[in-house]
């Protein structure tokens, strides 16, 4: 290697540009701050993507998945697997590399805003300050019927190790279950006197987790005076990290949500030891 090209590989190294890789010639395992995807050396920017075409699985319609492949900057892309899904869609999963790169300094990180609390100590924030049951309804709503995601949650069961909320000695737990009617959902909360509604949305499809999230906060926003709204808390796989304003809620939880999380989130949110917020007022001075 000449001098001019070795000076030249070791500013890139030591000091890359966008557009130039840190880790492309390095062996350290410390990270960027420009990094691309890693396949079979590091750097090499290899990915492997998965969609369908609305083609039958043909020549055409293989020769179409490349082409889609290259326009998403892959170069070259491989296809290694196309499967027929019925008569007029084709699945295909290519793989090739990409020439993207990121910069990990440009990254914003959404933190956590409450600290991670025991089952013992949720149980003992809500006696203690709260000095009732904490009452929290769950359901999925629309058309929805993925019941998982809120089971998970809220059954006793669980979810990744940890006991879902109905597990908690201080709160009750109503699972409406799938398919509820948003004006139910509301009946129910005053009934129960909830303080806090927790909904879940997996389908996505036209959009409908936003719409019906927007639905029901407006609803809930209109059936409850001011102030008295109980704590509305979407979750689902496919939510956007601080958008929760924007749908009218006051907390989003997405895809990998423990139960553990929820619940502290809930003390954080709901148990205040001064008892100046709302939902912490005792349950005779509640009007509902
Ligand atoms: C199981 C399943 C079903 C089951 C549901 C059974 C049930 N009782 O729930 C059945 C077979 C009924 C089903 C039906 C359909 N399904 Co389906 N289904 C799935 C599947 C395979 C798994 C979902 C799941 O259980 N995940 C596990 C749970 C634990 O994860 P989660 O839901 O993300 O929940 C976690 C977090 O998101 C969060 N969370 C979720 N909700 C909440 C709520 C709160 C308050 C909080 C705090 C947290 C929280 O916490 C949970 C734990 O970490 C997914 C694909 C996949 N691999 O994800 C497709 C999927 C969700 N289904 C899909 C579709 C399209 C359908 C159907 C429309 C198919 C059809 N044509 O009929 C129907 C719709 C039925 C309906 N009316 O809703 C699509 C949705 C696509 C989209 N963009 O909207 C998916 C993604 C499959 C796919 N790739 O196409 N489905």
């Amino acid at each position: 290697m000449s001098a001019v090209r070795a000076h030249e590989a070791r500013r890139r190294r030591e000091n890359p540009e966008p557009g130039e890789l840190s880790l492309a010639e390095s062996s350290t395992p410390e990270p960027g701050p420009l990094i691309r995807p890693y396949g079979d050396t590091t750097g090499d920017g290899m990915v492997q993507v998965s969609f369908t075409l609305p083609l039958p699985h043909d020549k055409r319609a293989e020769g179409a998945a490349v082409r889609m492949a290259q326009a998403m900057g892959m170069d070259p892309a491989l296809l290694v697997h196309a499967k027929a899904m019925g008569p007029h869609f084709t699945f295909f999963v290519v793989y090739g590399p990409v020439r993207h790169l990121v910069d990990i300094r440009e990254i914003e990180i959404v933190e956590r805003e409450f600290e991670l609390l025991s089952s013992k100590e949720v149980n003992q924030a809500i006696r203690k300050h709260l000095r009732r049951k904490l009452v929290v309804v769950g359901a999925c709503i629309g058309t929805d019927a993925h019941t998982v995601g809120i089971d998970a949650i809220l059954n006793i069961k669980g979810f990744a190790g940890e006991k879902g909320l109905e597990y908690y000695r201080e709160m009750t737990v109503h699972n409406l279950g799938a398919q509820v009617l948003i004006p139910d959902l509301v009946e129910s909360a005053r009934e129960v006197r909830a303080d806090a509604v927790l909904v879940s949305q997996v389908v996505t499809q036209r959009e409908a987790h936003l719409h019906n999230t927007r639905a029901m906060s407006a609803a809930f926003r209109e059936a409850f005076p001011a102030g008295r709204v109980p704590h509305l808390i979407v979750g689902g796989p496919r939510f956007e990290e601080g958008s929760a304003a924007d749908l009218g809620v006051d907390r989003i939880f997405g895809r990998g949500t423990t139960p553990g999380e929820v619940a502290s989130y809930l003390v954080h949110a709901l148990v205040r030891p001064t008892d100046t917020h709302p939902h912490t007022r005792s349950r005779s001075s509640r009007s509902a």
